[in-house]
C-alpha cells in the first residue's frame, strides 16, 4: 500500500504531501499521546463521491479529544469541511481518511500540558482490510492471550493512539500464529472486539453484539444494528462468552477499514457451514448498497 497522496490537511492549511512531517522529540511519539479517526469515502453514482457518516465520525473524534483531556481547537464544521478539501485536493474517488490529533515538541514529561496540540487529516488508497477473498470468504480469528483493556485502564471509547499498543500485540501475535485477525477478550473473560473492528454472531436467527463497555463506540457497528433492526431481526446488546462464539452459527467483524468480513473459523473450530452464513450475507449486502 503506497501512503503517498498530493496534500495533506496541517494545522488548518492544505500543505504538499512530503510537508507534513514532525520533529522526533514530539510528546505523542513517546508517550502516545495522540487520537484519530478512520473514515471512508466511496465513489456514487455520476462520477461523485461520498463520505460515510462524516459527522459522527468528527463527533467521535472530538469526543477522543474530549476524553484525553487535548481537546480539538476546531469546530466540527470546520473538521468536516477539511476533510472534504482533502478528499477534493487528491483527486480520490475512493478513500481512507485518517484525521490524526497529537501532542507535539514542547516540554519533555508526561505533565507537558503547555505542549501544542497539532492536528492532521491525510487521506490514502485502502482496499479490503482482511483481503478481498476475506470478505468474501471470511475470514480465520483467535482469541488472542492479551486482555481488551479494562475500562479504568484505559478510556475504551477514544480512538487514542496509545490504546492500540494492545491491539498491535494482538494482532502480531495471532498472524504469527498463521491467522488473519485477533478476538480480544475483557478482563472478566468475556469476548470484548477484534483488534480494529466489532464483532457480533448469530444463532438461531437472533443477532448479538458486546454492548458498550469495553469496546470502541463502531459507527459500523450502530449501521449494522440499525439495518437488523429495519429488517425485522432481533439484536440483543448483551455480552456472551468464547464458547457461545464458538457454537454460533455465524459470526462476522464490523469497521471502517473491515466494512463487513465474515468469521469463518474462531480458534479453530469452524462457525457453522464455514461459508459465510445467509444473515451476514444480507447484512453485507444491504451494507454494501447503503454506502
Ligand atoms: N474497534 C476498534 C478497536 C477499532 O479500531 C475499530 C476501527 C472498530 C472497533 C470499528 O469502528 P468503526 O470504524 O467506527 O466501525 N478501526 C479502525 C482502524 C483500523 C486500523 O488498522 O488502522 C478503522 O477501521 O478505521
Amino acid at each position: 500500500m503506497s501512503l503517498k497522496t498530493k496534500k495533506i490537511w496541517m494545522d488548518g492549511a492544505m500543505i504538499p504531501w512530503e510537508e507534513a512531517k514532525v520533529h522526533v522529540l514530539a510528546h505523542a511519539l513517546h508517550y502516545g499521546t495522540a487520537y484519530f479517526e478512520g473514515i471512508r469515502c466511496y465513489a456514487v453514482t455520476n462520477g461523485r463521491s461520498a463520505v460515510f457518516r462524516l459527522q459522527e465520525h468528527i463527533r467521535r473524534f472530538i469526543d477522543s479529544g474530549q476524553i484525553l483531556g487535548f481537546p480539538l481547537p476546531y469546530s466540527s464544521a470546520q473538521l468536516e469541511q477539511a476533510t472534504l478539501e482533502v478528499v477534493r485536493a487528491n483527486d480520490l474517488k475512493e478513500c481512507y481518511i485518517r484525521p490524526l490529533a497529537f501532542v507535539g515538541l514542547g516540554d519533555m514529561g508526561l505533565y507537558s500540558p503547555d505542549n501544542p496540540l497539532q492536528v492532521i487529516i491525510a487521506a490514502c488508497r485502502w482496499g479490503a482490510y482482511l483481503g478481498e477473498e476475506g470478505i468474501r470468504d471470511g475470514i480465520r480469528a483467535k482469541v488472542s492471550s492479551y486482555a481488551r483493556h479494562h475500562v479504568n485502564v484505559m478510556m475504551t471509547k477514544s480512538k487514542i493512539a496509545g490504546n492500540y499498543v494492545n491491539s498491535v500485540l494482538a494482532k502480531n501475535e495471532v498472524k504469527k500464529a498463521g491467522y488473519d485477525e485477533a478476538i480480544m477478550l475483557d478482563t472478566e473473560g468475556y469476548v470484548s472486539e477484534a483488534s480494529g473492528e466489532n464483532i457480533f454472531l448469530v444463532r438461531d436467527g437472533v443477532i448479538k453484539t458486546t454492548p458498550l463497555n469495553s469496546i470502541l463506540p463502531g459507527i459500523t457497528r450502530s449501521s449494522i444494528v440499525s439495518i437488523a433492526r429495519d429488517r425485522g431481526y432481533h439484536v440483543k446488546e448483551e455480552r456472551f462468552t468464547r464458547d457461545e462464539l464458538y457454537t454460533a452459527d455465524e459470526a462476522f467483524f464490523t469497521g471502517t477499514a473491515a466494512e463487513v468480513t465474515p468469521i469463518r473459523e474462531v480458534d479453530d473450530r469452524r462457525i457453522g457451514s464455514g461459508r459465510p452464513g445467509p444473515i451476514t450475507g444480507e447484512m453485507q449486502e444491504t451494507f454494501f448498497k447503503v454506502i
